[in-house]
């Protein structure tokens, strides 16, 4: 039997006042600092919601990184000396040390997966008490260690106390897939007890599977229904599917069934050829910050299919809630760890993609991504990385590992890589699918990022600023030549930047019609490639970015978005749908 105690909802909350140094994080051996003990006196400490980001709870937090705290208590009923308990984080951002009663439970690194943590023992019946260390410093942050978007700070995703007793199913990953028109089900996990029959039903259609666990529990096993529907982006039809167990249900969740392929170097959506009209999405919401809500991304997601759009590229694993909103409104989306933008330079050694810890962390992060995603069928592609060095000497073996886990873990999804402006190396060779980003027609303008350009006048009249894409075709055909034939490729990242409600008869830099200019040709330009089986935009809305400089233009902000940070549409959106919906 599984009870889930929610451990959302009201937290105090206080900054540490003393600076803890970077590596004063393993506190599991040492002393229990005094912010995790129980007994303490808390009247300086905030109440506040969870989940959130700090930068929500007064202004001082707005651009904070450092240490803050989170504690709660919460009362435990019905616990016996076998019962086990685990906390689960959906997402801290960035690194989370857990002590429960006042003893160390744990912790994990990397803000947007999530990881149980096994406090058998440590909880105890009645009252409880949880403290969390939640610390965003850049300088702690493995990957990304560049940030193109604002990592904010807090426990921004959900947060629940499972408890287990007598028999139980545990860890389920169900990954539906269509094989042939059949739907098949593959489900593993872990079963604490001796063999017996898991129940799985599809719409109530239910088949019994005898399961021998081995000496850990772990089981697998795979169930056909041969009449499943078909799940596309035009017609995401959802099934429910129920896993249970002893009478109890563990697993209760509408999938839908889809096989995306590469079929004679394209891509293939249920042996279909298939064009991705896709947007990248860095989510963040004026209300909300990081925390995905409901409503944020539903309004997101509805604007996208108004423009068009059936695939969404995003920088890191989302929410559970993102994934839903995906099955059910139909898109196809490629999801990647944060192995992002890190560019050694070629003589550095012992980089990230050799020293141990962050080889290990950027392949739990994958596993944890995985984890997470496999049972959406609107999930189709993982990617490995975006935009790093793959030249350096130490990348080619890092990335070889990474595709060969994300494989074995998952094998019914593309493995993926966006790369910056052709800059592929091998790395096609470990793919199914490569990504091309670049910024023609954009970063070439304003490199000297200052951005300005004098208007040109001829005649007394101003002339239109000029679209002109001949070096993108240069790197698409010099990429191409670099790559294995089987290997479709989609432009991952294009764009420019537009200030909202700046509007310029000379379509010059910086106005939101230079910026749809930009959009369109660039839509129009990937026409001319047969092996670009799609685009995805960068990106669908403007987004808190402090590697923008505030040069009286970015003000910290990325503007290449089809809507505004407040969700206006701009120009682009307008050049995208007509883009995406002309036949
Ligand atoms: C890169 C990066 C994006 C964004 C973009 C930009 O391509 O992958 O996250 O920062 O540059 O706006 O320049």
């Amino acid at each position: 039997m599984k009870r889930i105690l929610d451990l959302n909802g009201q937290w105090r909350f206080i900054h540490e006042m003393e600076m803890r140094p970077t590596n004063n994080h393993n506190l599991t051996g040492g002393g229990i600092p005094v912010y995790a003990y129980p007994q303490l006196n808390r009247r300086d400490w905030q109440l506040v919601g969870v989940p959130d980001v700090w930068s929500n709870y007064g202004a001082r937090y707005e651009i904070y990184e450092g240490v803050c705290w989170y504690c709660r208590s919460f009362t435990v009923e019905g616990m016996t000396e076998r019962t086990k308990a685990q906390i689960c984080f959906k997402g801290v951002t960035y690194r989370a040390d857990v002590f429960v009663n006042g003893k160390p439970a744990g912790w994990h690194e990397s803000s947007y997966t999530e990881f149980t943590l096994d406090v058998t023992g440590l909880i105890q019946e009645g009252e409880n008490f949880i403290a969390v260390m939640v610390d965003n410093r850049p300088l702690i942050t493995k990957w990304p260690n560049d940030r193109g978007y604002f990592s904010y700070g807090g426990i921004h995703r959900d947060v629940f106390l499972e408890l287990l007793d007598g028999t139980w199913l545990d860890r389920l990953e169900v990954t539906p897939e269509l094989v042939d028109g059949t739907g098949e089900i593959e489900v593993r996990g872990v079963l604490n007890g001796k063999s017996g029959s898991v129940e799985v039903a599809l719409d109530g259609e239910s088949r019994s599977v005898g399961v021998a666990p081995d000496e850990e529990g772990r089981f697998s096993f795979r169930v056909s229904y041969p009449g499943a529907a078909e799940w596309s982006p035009e017609c995401p039809k959802l099934s429910r599917l129920t896993v249970s167990y002893d009478g109890e249900t563990y697993f209760d969740h509408p999938v839908g069934f889809r096989s995306f392929k590469v079929k004679d170097g394209a891509l293939a959506l249920n042996s279909r050829p298939c064009r991705l009209n896709g947007c990248c999405y860095v989510y963040d919401s004026p209300r909300y910050g990081l925390v995905m809500t409901e409503e944020q991304l539903r309004y997101d997601l509805s604007e996208m299919k108004a423009a068009g759009v059936n695939a969404i590229r995003t920088h890191y694993p989302m929410d559970d809630k993102f994934y839903d909103m995906c099955d059910e409104m139909g898109f196809l989306v490629w999801i990647e760890p944060t192995v992002y933008c890190y560019k050694p330079s070629l003589d550095e050694k012992n980089t990230a993609f050799a020293r141990q810890d962050s080889v290990d962390m950027a392949y739990s992060m994958a596993e944890e991504m995985i984890f997470a995603a496999r049972r959406h069928p609107s999930v189709v592609i993982y990617g490995i990385g975006n935009e790093c060095n793959v030249e350096h000497p130490e990348a080619i073996d890092f990335f070889r590992g990474l595709a060969k886990l994300v494989r074995e873990k998952d094998g019914t999804r593309l493995v993926g890589f966006a790369a910056l402006y052709g800059l592929v190396g091998e790395i096609g060779e470990l793919l199914d699918v490569i990504g091309l980003n670049s910024y023609w027609g954009w970063y070439d303008k304003i490199s000297d990022v200052t951005g300005y350009k004098p208007i040109e006048e001829k005649e007394g009249l101003v002339r239109p600023e000029p679209v002109d894409l001949t070096e993108f075709h240069r790197m698409v055909e010099t990429s191409l030549k670099k790559l294995p034939e089987r290997l479709p490729i989609l432009l991952t990242e294009f764009g420019a930047d537009s200030i909202p409600g700046y509007h310029s008869s000379a379509d010059d830099l910086w106005s939101e019609e230079y910026h749809a200019k930009v959009v369109k040709s660039m839509v129009e330009a990937s026409r001319c490639h047969s092996r670009i089986n799609g685009t995805f935009v960068f990106s669908f809305t403007d987004y808190t970015d402090p590697c923008k400089p505030f040069n009286g233009y970015w003000r910290g902000q990325n503007l290449k978005g089809m809507l505004s940070y407040q969700r206006d549409r701009k120009e682009p959106f307008y050049a995208l749908r007509e883009a995406y919906t002309k036949k």
